[in-house]
């Protein structure tokens, strides 16, 4: 059976979990032990040297990146298919998915870095949270403009698309800020949300927050050493957060990613 290595908070755990779910494809839940810390358990980390989560095991098969978990997915049980059939419809969904994995994930991560990890306070909070907020307007535009007048953000039929923003846009919620009320884009949240895959996977998400109220004090206390890659670290020296970053990386407890031959950079 396959094993997926989680987190229910991860939203790229959320897109695999919705896709297994949605196709009744069997499967077991691990939580790996020192997620988030820089130091992941072995077994774990040499699946995914990135000591991210998801991490799927299918027998021999170990993959990590929830995009290409989704691609295995579709390939292994193609139905039902999540997605549409015109290369170019298809091309269009990718894209949706890139730009919520690379772009609006970094805003949310921003987001509980903030409020989870008080990383800023009084102003400097105020002005991250500002420029998180016209991001997120930005975005929420983008996305009502690709669902257009159809159903789905995939099209004729829940699939991809759909499963690839709710996750974001459900944390995005979380932290108030939500596609505007009366609009499209929320009434296709809200249609989404009730798809029993997404349920499910939502719920779990939504019970595992109070475990993460507390969390700068684990940060404080070593428990923590945030993985700043790529987009996320764009978002933060870019949105006021530079002095962030450089005391993070001073204090230890912000990392970048280890190397490939698993030691540290
Ligand atoms: N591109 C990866 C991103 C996975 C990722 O960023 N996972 C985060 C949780 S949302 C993680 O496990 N971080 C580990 C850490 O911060 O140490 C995917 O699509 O699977």
């Amino acid at each position: 059976m396959i094993q997926l290595y989680e987190h229910p908070l991860s939203p790229y755990a959320q897109k695999v979990k919705i896709a297994l779910r949605h196709k009744d494809v069997p499967f077991n839940l691990v939580r790996p032990e020192g997620l988030g810390s820089g130091a992941a358990a072995a077994d774990f980390a040499q699946g995914n040297p990135r000591r991210e989560v998801p991490l799927l095991v299918d027998g021999d098969c170990r993959i990590f990146d929830s995009t290409i978990m989704l691609e295995y997915l579709e390939e292994k049980w193609p139905e039902p298919s999540l997605m549409p059939e015109a290369p170019a419809e298809r091309a269009r969904v990718r894209m949706v998915e890139d730009v919520m994995d690379t772009h609006l994930e970094a805003v949310n991560w921003g987001l509980g870095e903030v409020r989870y990890f008080r990383r800023a306070e009084g102003a400097q909070a105020d002005a991250l949270r500002g420029r998180a907020e016209a991001q997120l307007d930005g975005f929420f535009g983008w996305l009502e403009t690709r669902l257009g007048d159809a159903e789905w953000m995939t099209g004729a039929r829940f699939g991809r698309a759909d499963l690839a923003v709710v996750p974001f846009l459900n944390a995005s919620r979380g932290f108030g800020f939500a596609p505007a009320a009366g609009g499209a884009l929320a009434a296709w949240l809200d249609r989404v949300n009730a798809i029993p895959a997404v349920a499910t996977t939502a719920a779990e998400a939504e019970a595992s927050i109070a475990s993460i109220g507390k969390a700068y004090r684990a940060v404080e206390g070593g428990g923590f050493r945030r993985h700043y890659r790529d987009h996320r670290l764009e978002w933060m020296i870019r949105s006021g957060g530079f002095d962030i970053v450089a005391r993070g990386l001073e204090r230890g407890d912000i990392r970048f990613t280890d190397g490939f031959d698993g030691g540290s950079d």
